[in-house]
């Protein structure tokens, strides 16, 4: 008996100070110290021992069940330890690698230019305006001197909500709004940028684009002060070396009227394929407000004149990127919008 428990404490101590996980300790711990242990059993069959034996061989025992207890708990601790070390080794984070990218989305590029030829007029003195997209026959037409037959009211170019409401075909309306509600302060000098609505739809004709119109009403405002005004805008927005030629033209709300190009920005006035040989392009159109609309919203043209002048920003953008397809600035299809 006395052997068989030394067999054990001999073997046993061994064999956990060779085991190298957790999992190997506690089968150890069952093997020996468990109900069916290997110890345990030893115990039990104490009692076929002559009764002067017993408390030796139960001393023993005892003592060798300590042994193992205190060797399995100082092993557990030891592997506890080199184990969690271990995985502070693997698992190691450096946190002074850099972060994965993220992709970085940008504004898209009609609204891109939209910001520029804001802040070229705002650095000009102009106010931004904003009005409603859905908008009164009144203020679309009526208060821009469009009579009743002019083309642009036909139903054909037009989105009609009813008889009397339409989606907005300029942005004009917003400025017929502001004359109305300050008259008859001056000066007015305000761009009016936004959406607006036209039955069209081709290459170069989107039925929602973009326009930024501008007016100023003050006292003698001449077209000196129209031509001042959109030529520095173009050399900012285009390069100081753009060319700028005034057009007679016919608009309903200005009088005169004229239509403004610029040198070709493909060409630089050569003549190519985007300005038909021409050397021009057609970028704006402006004029001086006709007297009518003046006095529609208020204002005496015996007393103020003022200028006004729309221009398309999707037009902007073709010339300024050199797109010849209008709808790629619709599509949203993100290998184009990418590009800018
Ligand atoms: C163009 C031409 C133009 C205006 C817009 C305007 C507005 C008021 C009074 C007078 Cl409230 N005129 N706007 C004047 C001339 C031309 O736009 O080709 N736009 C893309």
């Amino acid at each position: 008996m006395i052997e068989s428990i030394e067999k054990i404490r001999t073997t046993a101590i061994d064999k956990v100070a060779e085991a190298t996980s957790s999992e190997e300790l506690e089968k150890l711990r069952v093997q020996y110290l468990g109900k069916k242990g290997e110890l345990t059993q030893v115990l039990r069959g104490m009692g076929k021992l002559p009764p002067e034996e017993r408390p030796k061989v139960g001393q023993l025992a005892n003592q060798v069940r300590q042994e193992l207890e205190k060797a399995l708990q100082e092993a557990k601790e030891n592997l506890a330890r080199r184990e969690l070390a271990e995985r502070l080794k693997s698992e190691t984070i450096d946190v002074t690698l850099p972060g994965r990218p993220i992709r970085k989305g940008s504004r898209h590029p009609l609204y891109q230019i939209l910001n520029e030829i804001k802040d070229i007029f705002i650095g000009l003195g102009f106010d931004v305006a904003e009005g409603p997209e859905v908008e009164s026959d009144y203020y679309n037409f009526e208060a821009l001197n469009l009579p009743k037959d002019h083309p642009a009211r036909d139903m054909q170019d037009s989105f009609y909500i009813t008889p009397d409401v339409l989606l907005r075909t300029h942005t004009s309306p917003v400025q017929a709004r502001v004359m109305e509600s300050r008259k008859p302060e001056i000066p007015i000098r305000i761009i009016a940028p936004g959406k607006v609505y036209r039955r069209d739809d081709d290459a170069t004709h989107s039925p929602m684009f973009f326009q930024v119109e501008g007016l100023l009403i003050d006292k003698r405002v001449t077209f000196g002060d129209l031509k001042g005004t959109l030529m520095a805008f173009l050399k900012q927005m285009f390069g100081k070396e753009v060319g700028v030629r005034f057009r007679p033209s016919y608009f309903p709300f200005t009088e005169p009227s004229a239509e403004v190009d610029m040198s070709c920005v493909m060409c630089g006035g050569e003549g190519c394929r985007v300005c038909s040989q021409t050397g021009w392009l057609e970028i704006l159109g402006c004029g001086m407000v006709h007297p009518r609309v003046l006095s529609m919203s208020g204002y005496d043209p015996q007393e103020v004149s003022g200028f006004a002048f729309g221009l398309g920003v999707d037009r902007v953008a073709m010339l300024k990127y050199g797109i010849d397809d209008l709808r790629m600035f619709y599509d949203n299809d993100l290998r184009f919008l990418r590009q800018f």
